[in-house]
């Protein structure tokens, strides 16, 4: 019980939330939640993406969209940009979120800064990406000056890594030392930038090729925190499956924002659809519940039952996978009798937030967000063991491969 009940986020954001209830001129504050849940799909995300031709531009948006280069959606790999004009690439899942493969600075096109600020409207991004597989060129540093005066947020990132890897590797052999390798790297790019960054953890060095590898995750943290709030939540939403299981950083910020919507979705239930729980004289909005689960075992990648994925799990972990998986009212309803205990319940509803006593003694709000927080643990563990499972057969077939 402790775990949520040091959500003190929830505390955090009263005042902020007052004032959006307010300006949202609703008069019921379920349907305001309802609403509020799903807001991120309403955010829209424009990243700019800028460097050479050949440097991997259009590999990284496939990478982060989840693409194979093969795919019809893919951005073309490997063509040399003819276009001359900003290429949007939406993202599979959520086409508010766009990859925009900006021309170079320097072509016939365009020939200045000033030229090519205005032709891609340089305004409309909200974060932008420089990219490179050697150093960074005068051009670049002028980009990002412009950005920063326009207060946003720019990162450079130095593509091709697991080539310099290999190429090192054949040539030093037992002396190769990749910790080493990767400092001077980031130090060639950092000089090559001037006086234009404090910190050389700025640039990160990625491989689009491997992108559980080096600092890909990490640059997927920094953009999401160059968001704005919705912003970062529909892109965190939209990662996918080798994204998230990546990094174990990644994974847990989609933990927490899922975490974060329980107890709206709590404030949002009422007494619509409500099923009954044997031993308890209080409903559940079922159809939001389950609606919750859902998304908590999409984002979280538990395979789907009877899926390739699924067939191949050891026995315990496909029934961990199988108890999370409910689908019907009535599984729910056998789900929380299991669990609750009213006295915990009523115990909870004292540390309930702004949203006012008739809510917060209200049964449906604490048994929903008992429920949800109950639950997201569950499907949390369970994609856990589903991933360590993942890691050990990797590790095993590669033994074998080696053997
Ligand atoms: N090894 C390796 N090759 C890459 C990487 N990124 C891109 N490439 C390859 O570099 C070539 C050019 O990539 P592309 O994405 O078309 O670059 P763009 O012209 O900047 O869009 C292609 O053959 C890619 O497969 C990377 O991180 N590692
Ligand atoms: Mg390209």
């Amino acid at each position: 019980m402790s775990d949520f009940l040091s959500e003190c986020e929830i505390v955090d954001l009263t005042e902020e939330l007052k004032k959006e209830i307010e300006e949202s001129g609703v008069s019921n504050i379920e349907e305001f939640f309802r609403k509020s849940l799903e807001n991120w799909r309403g955010a829209e995300v424009n990243i700019a993406i800028t460097g050479e031709s050949g440097c991997g531009k259009s590999s990284f948006i496939n990478a982060m969209r989840e693409l194979d280069d093969q795919d019809d959606r893919a951005a073309p790999v490997d063509i040399v940009e003819c276009t001359t004009e900003p290429t949007a690439y939406d993202h599979p899942t959520n086409s508010k979120i766009k990859f925009w493969d900006l021309p170079g600075i320097g072509t016939p096109d365009y020939p200045d800064l000033d030229t090519y600020c205005n032709k891609v409207q340089l305004e409309k991004y909200h974060t932008y990406l420089i990219f490179t597989t050697s150093r960074f060129r005068v051009n670049d540093l002028k980009l990002a000056e412009k950005v920063r005066l326009m207060k946003k947020k720019f990162f450079f990132i130095r593509t091709k890594i697991d080539e310099n890897i290999r190429a090192e590797k054949r040539k030093r052999k037992q002396e190769f030392d990749e910790e080493e390798m990767l400092a001077r790297i980031r130090k060639n790019c950092f000089i090559s930038l001037g006086n234009l960054l404090t910190d050389d953890q700025d640039i990160f060095l990625i491989s689009n090729h491997d992108p559980d590898k080096w600092e890909f995750a990490r640059l997927t943290q920094a953009i999401l925190d160059a968001l704005t709030r919705y912003q970062r939540e529909s892109m965190t939403f939209s990662l996918g499956k080798v994204i998230t299981r990546s990094s174990d950083d990644i994974f847990q910020r989609k933990v927490d924002a899922l975490r974060q919507r329980i107890w709206k979705v709590a404030t949002a239930s009422g007494a619509v659809a409500a099923i009954p729980v044997p031993g308890l004289s209080i409903v559940l909005d079922g159809a939001l519940i389950l609606n919750e689960l859902s998304m908590y075992r999409s984002q979280l990648g538990l395979p789907e039952i009877g899926s390739a994925e699924f067939v191949k799990l050891h026995v315990a972990t496909k029934e961990k996978v199988l108890s999370v998986t409910l689908t019907t009212a009535a599984q729910l309803s056998t789900y929380c009798a299991s669990y609750a205990a009213s006295t915990a319940i009523e115990e909870f509803t004292r540390y309930i937030p702004f949203v006012g006593p008739a809510i917060a003694s209200s049964m449906s709000f604490s048994t929903t967000y008992y429920a949800l927080s109950k639950l997201l643990t569950d499907v949390e563990k369970t994609a856990k063991v589903v991933l360590q499972e993942a890691a050990k057969k990797t590790a095993a077939d590669l033994e074998n491969e080696v053997d």
